[in-house]
């Protein structure tokens, strides 16, 4: 398929015509670019059974774009293209990463210093050659080094959950303007992926220079990167960027679904509704020059005969294929979730009393939270001995005559998160664990063993008769640490075999179980739980993004223990 072939190269024509100041033309290449893109069949094919006029019946070609393709079905080549290339020989896509630069800057760099890429671009700006070029500036220099330094640190990326309180927080005060009809985040934080490079929020106005101007003037933005009529973009003092786009009221829909994602999602609904004879886009559905049903996603989607798909499916994972087959799971909600189980308290170090663990989960809304501070091995986290954890499950027991007596239904369950040993076995005996309402058990110290090892260490625990959970079971940390070697077939096979249950920890550093070895659970009929491992009671809130996880896994609320009232999730204890 020579199609995602002529799609790059129609979207460096346009880079290439924008940097010559060219008006309407990289508009043009860009749309065809897209409409290659999202083609089903091959644009040779479509040129060999009717020649230029078939080509020309492909939504956003024209007579000079067919032409292209043409030449390029016949010699492998455009000339118009390869002669701006020989022109502007330098790394476009690189240095257009670089915040604030556009292709007029690019150019201009490249014919005044001779900057081909990011080095030469880093090089300039360190010796100050940029400042004094007409139409730069200190403040673009400064700019572009900061610009630099951001695409070295962890590639740009952020942790969601550096980014989501943010992101909320402005998505509120934008919301409290009377000027915002209508206001979504979109992009990667809608799809709650566990890394952002930038945040998009969307909204709808009347007046969108209004919203323009409060939003580069906001508390904590530090640099404004553009501003025009509908469109802004900043730089939070946190160090990630927001994008804020302003569309009116009835390409809503359609633009939230464009500015949502992913790009492989929005290519194969964009060929589903070519396929329909409509074509979509983030300024609407259409059919010919008519909007149809552009207000919301819900109409966009129907529109071109497919159910709603959740934000957090939309990654070009098999969600259009179910959804095509009406196969697409319901997955958990929100508010599904009934409890926590894996939650630190003051007995091993942590912030807060069981009590005030108990009614912070209250406030909840849950019925139950489960205790389960750390064992004797973890010294560092004052972990407990088997005497202490009879004594905390007496403490237990009170406080839940205490609840009785106010005639309230919620429990504390007891448990402890035990330490898997080098051979497999936990450091506390098994007459204590067999005493407690449920036993974790997780990896904590020679983390780097060799896979069959490990594997092995993991799967004794599993098959250890009083072990119900096993915590973080990969053991990354997002950014920073690899996952144990282990051969998850073999960890699936066993924790159906006991009935053992695996974690989706929902601190924004593990994610762990993350969306991949989630939907391999879930195939495999393994249960999961989800849980906060939270040391102190702030911490329970981190539940959404435990919750996130396992939507983009595709978890239903039967595969997750703790949606169950206690008496169910009892049930599932060995
Ligand atoms: P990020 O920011 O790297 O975490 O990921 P996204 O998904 O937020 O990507 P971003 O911010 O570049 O763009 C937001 C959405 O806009 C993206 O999810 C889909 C849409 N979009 C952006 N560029 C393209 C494109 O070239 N083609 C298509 N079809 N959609 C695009
Ligand atoms: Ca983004
Ligand atoms: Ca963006």
């Amino acid at each position: 398929m020579k199609n995602q072939e002529l799609a790059k190269i129609f979207q460096g024509m346009a880079q290439f015509l924008e940097m010559e100041g060219v008006a309407f033309k990289p508009y043009a290449y860009n749309r065809a670019a897209l409409s290659l893109e999202a083609l089903n069949e091959d644009v040779g094919d479509i040129y060999k059974k009717g020649g230029i006029k078939a080509l020309l019946e492909i939504p956003g070609i024209g007579k000079a774009i067919a032409d292209h393709i043409e030449e390029y079905l016949k010699t492998g080549k455009i000339k118009h293209y390869e002669d701006y290339k020989k022109k502007l020989p330098l790394k476009i896509d690189e240095l257009l990463r670089v915040e604030g630069m556009g292709p007029r800057k690019v150019k201009m760099l490249y014919q005044k210093l001779g900057i081909k890429d990011l080095k030469d671009l880093e090089k300039a700006a360190k010796a100050h050659k940029i400042a004094p070029l007409f139409g730069f500036g200190e403040t673009t220099e400064k700019n572009i080094l900061q610009g630099l330094e951001f695409l070295k640190r962890d590639k740009g990326r952020f942790l969601l959950g550096q980014i989501l309180p943010t992101a909320n927080d402005v998505l509120e005060k934008l919301k409290n303007l009377k000027e915002v009809e209508e206001i979504s985040l979109a992009g990667s934080v809608r799809r709650r992926k566990e890394t952002i490079g930038d945040v998009d929020i969307l909204a709808v106005s009347k007046k969108p220079a209004k919203i323009m101007d409060f939003f580069v003037n906001l508390e904590g933005v530090e640099k404004v990167w553009g501003k025009g009529g509908t469109k802004a973009s900043v730089r939070m003092k946190e160090g990630f960027d927001i994008d804020l786009r302003v569309v009116p009221k009835e390409s809503y829909g359609s633009a939230l679904q464009y500015f949502t994602g992913n790009k492989d999602h929005n290519i194969i609904t964009r060929k589903i509704a070519i396929e329909k004879g409509l074509k979509l886009s983030e300024y609407g559905l259409f059919r010919g020059k008519k909007m149809i049903a552009s207000k919301t996603e819900e109409d966009v989607y129907k529109a071109i005969g497919l159910p709603y798909i959740e934000p957090e499916m939309r990654e070009n994972e098999g969600e259009i294929e179910a959804a095509l087959k009406g196969k697409l799971p319901k997955i958990i909600g929100y508010k599904d979730i009934k409890g926590d189980l894996h939650c630190h308290s003051n007995w091993d170090g942590g912030e807060d009393s069981i009590e005030d663990m108990a009614k912070a989960a209250i406030d909840l809304g849950y019925e139950y939270i489960g205790i389960s501070d750390h064992t004797k091995f973890l010294r560092i986290e004052n972990g407990l001995n088997e005497k202490q954890l009879l004594k905390e499950h007496e403490a237990i027991g009170k406080l839940n005559s205490k609840f009785k007596i106010q005639n309230s239904k919620f429990r504390i369950l007891h448990g402890c998160e035990t330490n898997i040993l080098n051979d497999g076995s936990v450091d506390i005996k098994d007459e204590v664990l067999e005493k407690l309402d449920y036993v974790i058990a997780g990896v904590h110290s020679s983390l780097k063993m060799p896979k069959k090892e490990m594997t092995q260490r993991v799967v004794k625990a599993m098959e250890n008769p009083n072990i119900d959970i096993i915590s973080h079971p990969t053991g990354r940390l997002i950014g920073k640490r690899d996952e144990y070697q282990l051969d998850f077939d073999k960890i699936l096979e066993v924790a159906k075999k006991t009935g053992t249950i695996l974690e989706i920890n929902s601190s924004p550093y593990r994610l762990d179980l993350n969306s991949f070895y989630i939907r391999r659970a879930k195939e495999a009929g393994v249960k999961m739980i989800i849980n906060t491992d939270s040391h102190q009671k702030e911490q329970l809130n981190l539940m959404e993004y435990g919750i996130a996880q396992a939507r983009r896994g595709w978890a239903e609320r039967n595969d997750i223990v703790n949606t169950l009232p206690v008496e169910g999730l009892l049930k599932h204890f060995k």
